[in-house]
């Protein structure tokens, strides 16, 4: 594990690992290393913020500005970006690469592109294992994905802390959210407050639309700027209770095996189908899911 990090050479085994986990899921030395990061202490320093919000709502530029404020706290950050160009135009991959710059010499930031293609089991089979590896290695990890819908149920499935972007003057967002269609963020934020009035409109739109309280928070609505750097303050310190609150209820361990527990029983119904995976009762819920992905899968395809 220490390999993969804080150095080019750290960085360049990460991106090898990641490759690894991606062509070759069951194999052993994949699993092995996937449960060393599963178990790792250091993981449960490691805050998971999820970004999601409409396409253009300015999410990769909001991450860079996010990344610049963690790095000059000290802070190593990890970023997987979830491309959804093969779903539309092959355009937005290149959109998140060319606006995520940062500097090749600092080996303690890594971004990492995913497509979400047509994966088997779509965004989660692909950046679950993924987030909990770089989870053990950065102290901060941000995984950026299009809303709405779907993506937004998934980063849910991984992150910690999960950051829905509301584009000013849209309220399509709320209206998901009312409908019932999408979960409640844990944070909002109105992004290109710079443009003034419409985005404090939306925010106001979206705190009346969010009075909903759950295990003790509210979901704060912020208007922030990227580009003026307004709004970031308030922003990282409501990351910051968030992420205090999961750790004193003792949410952040419980939401983690949760989101683990999920994902294979997704990994199942995928490679079983329904009925199946459902007589696949884990008897022994030890180890990391991967691991026991790979065992209860071969007792299925034996029996
Ligand atoms: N005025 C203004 N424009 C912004 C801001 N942040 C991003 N944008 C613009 O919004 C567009 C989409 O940004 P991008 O970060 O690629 O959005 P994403 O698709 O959500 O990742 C780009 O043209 C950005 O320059 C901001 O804080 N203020
Ligand atoms: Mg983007």
């Amino acid at each position: 594990m220490q390999a993969l990090r804080g150095t080019a050479e750290g960085k360049a085994a990460l991106a090898r690992a990641l490759g690894d986990i991606e062509a070759a899921p069951d194999a052993p030395a994949t699993i092995a290393l996937l449960d060393e990061a599963y178990a790792s202490p250091r993981a449960a320093q490691c805050h998971v913020v999820g970004i999601t919000g409409p396409p253009g709502v300015g999410k990769s530029t909001l991450v860079g500005a996010l990344v610049d404020r963690w790095r000059a706290d000290g802070k190593s950050v990890g970023v997987i970006a979830v491309d959804p160009s093969s779903r539309r135009s092959g355009g937005a991959l290149l959109g998140d690469r060319t606006r995520l710059r940062t500097d090749p010499e600092d080996h303690a930031i890594f971004i990492r592109s995913m497509a979400a293609r047509e994966r088997l089991g779509g965004l989660a089979a692909l950046t679950y294992p993924a987030a909990v590896l770089m989870r053990a290695l950065f102290d901060v990890l941000v995984i950026e994905t299009v809303g709405v819908g779907q993506s937004e149920t998934e980063i849910a499935g991984a992150a910690d802390t999960v950051l829905l972007c509301l584009q000013p003057g849209s309220g399509d967002s709320l209206q998901y959210m009312k409908a019932g269609i999408v979960e409640i963020p844990d944070i909002v934020a109105v992004t290109k407050g710079d443009v003034g009035e419409a985005a404090r409109r939306t925010a106001s739109d979206a705190a009346g639309a969010l009075s909903l309280e759950a295990g003790g928070w509210s979901a704060p609505v912020l208007v922030v700027s990227a580009q003026t750097g307004a709004g970031l303050d308030e922003l990282l310190s409501a990351f910051e209770r968030h992420r205090a609150l999961l750790v004193e209820t003792g949410r952040l361990a419980a939401k983690r095996a949760e989101q683990a527990e999920a994902w294979l029983a997704e990994g199942l119904r995928e490679r079983f189908g329904s009925a199946r995976a459902e007589r696949a009762a884990p008897a022994d819920a030890t180890g990391s899911p991967f691991r026991r992905l790979v065992a209860l899968a071969s007792l299925l395809a034996k029996g």
